[in-house]
């Protein structure tokens, strides 16, 4: 298909424009299985995107799934397509140091694709902090903080298994707020598994879980009081309706976090409206990139709503967007969940992130403040040297 855009505005005859847009498929292998109610990962798919600037600079950015389809409705090689076929001849050309305005003319001529957008918007960032040499945060309005808390998923699927894996991480002081991902199995046995995990741990450790929407209402009603009882902090997504998270506000002493719901700043406004959480779990990609994530902290202070820092398993590339504004929101009451390059066995960065004393450090490089190790991209890259494995 061949679609001709009417240019955004003139650029000013020194602007660097867009000049070439270029996405690969990097696939790593999980340190082990992942499971969800949704899906088991073995490995993860990272869609890297890299826009090259008439001034030479590149920006990178990245988007990724959680078990390919089973999430949501864009996988990494369709983000690819979309962002080859359509995304690029809407960008090229265009200034690359407007990127709001840039953003919103994509907006225009291509609806949906949230998780493709948040990459190509962070490619947009990358390259414009790089330019400026400043880092994301400050292009977001400043940073608030330099280090954020981070929580752990425990996923092994395995009580024994998943406890020793806390202790593990408390031992390196990595993490003390776990998150374990339930909603697969019925509901006694992920009850039981909950309070055996929070026994072990005691008040070393927080316990919340992700239901990623497997129970129907009843289902959260019973659940929600058992796991209140077993001494858990939060539920996330029990049920998969708005509407259904809204009636079980505030019926149990725990608190009820939107993820799966949380689309973008329309669904944030009717969410709070609804009296529909008392925390959001904001990502980037589900919100369809850093300027709307910020929007829908945005909403959520305004109604009383906490924040919490979502992760889609993303790896340095997106973990570190995420930081970037993250570390913007006002308040970020729940800490973050921005574990994903630690779930892969491969490093990509030159300098590894750094995760200490229960939380990651934001860079304070230009733009994300990361440096891809790009012969070991090429390595892992779709069709690269390595044999591709793929999430299960
Ligand atoms: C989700 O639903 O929150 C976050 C952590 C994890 O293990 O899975 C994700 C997705
Ligand atoms: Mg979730």
């Amino acid at each position: 298909m061949n679609t001709v855009f009417a240019p955004l505005a003139p650029a000013t005859a020194l602007a660097p424009v867009v000049e070439r847009i270029e996405t690969l498929l990097v696939d790593l292998p999980t340190i082990r299985p992942h499971k969800l109610s949704v899906a088991t990962m073995v490995g993860q798919t990272l869609m890297l995107v890299k826009v090259h600037c008439s001034d030479g600079i590149t920006g990178i950015g990245e988007g990724t799934t959680i078990g390919g389809l089973a999430y949501g409705g864009e996988s990494p090689e369709g983000m690819k397509l979309a962002i080859d076929s359509y995304f690029a001849p809407v960008m090229i050309g265009e200034d690359a140091t407007r990127v709001q305005a840039l953003m919103a003319r994509l907006g225009r001529m291509v609806k949906e694709n949230r998780f493709a957008k948040s990459a190509v918007e962070t490619a947009l960032l990358d390259a414009h902090g790089k330019r400026l040499g400043l880092p994301v945060s400050e292009l977001l309005g400043g940073r608030r903080r330099d280090r954020l808390p981070v929580a752990w998923t425990l996923a092994s699927g395995d009580t024994t298994r998943d406890i020793a894996e806390a202790e593990h991480m408390l031992d390196l002081r990595r993490h003390r707020i776990f998150k374990l991902k339930i909603g697969a199995r019925g509901l006694k046995e992920d009850i039981a598994h909950v309070a055996a995990i929070k026994r072990a741990l005691g008040e070393r450790g927080a316990v919340r879980v992700d239901v990623n929407m497997a129970w129907n209402e009843t289902e959260a009603a019973f659940g929600m009081a058992a796991l209140a009882d077993a001494g858990c902090e939060l539920v996330e997504q029990p049920v998969a309706s708005a509407a259904a998270l809204a009636r079980l506000m505030r019926r149990f002493p725990l608190a009820l976090m939107a993820d799966e719901v949380l689309t973008g700043p329309e669904s944030a406004f009717e969410i709070a409206k609804a009296a529909g959480a008392d925390v959001f779990a904001v990502k980037i990609e589900q919100n369809g990139g850093l300027y709307n994530a910020q929007r829908v902290a945005a909403i959520a202070d305004a109604a009383g709503i906490g924040l919490y820092g979502g992760t889609m398993l993303e790896g340095a590339v997106g973990t570190i967007a995420s930081a970037q504004v993250f570390s913007t929101f006002a308040d970020l009451q729940w800490g973050t969940e921005l574990f994903g390059p630690l779930l892969l066995t491969q490093e990509i960065l030159r300098q590894p992130l750094d995760y200490s004393d229960f939380e990651l450090t934001v860079p304070d490089g230009p733009g994300l403040g990361i440096d891809l190790d790009e012969e070991r991209v090429a390595f892992f890259a779709r069709n690269g040297l390595r044999k591709t494995i793929s999430a299960g």
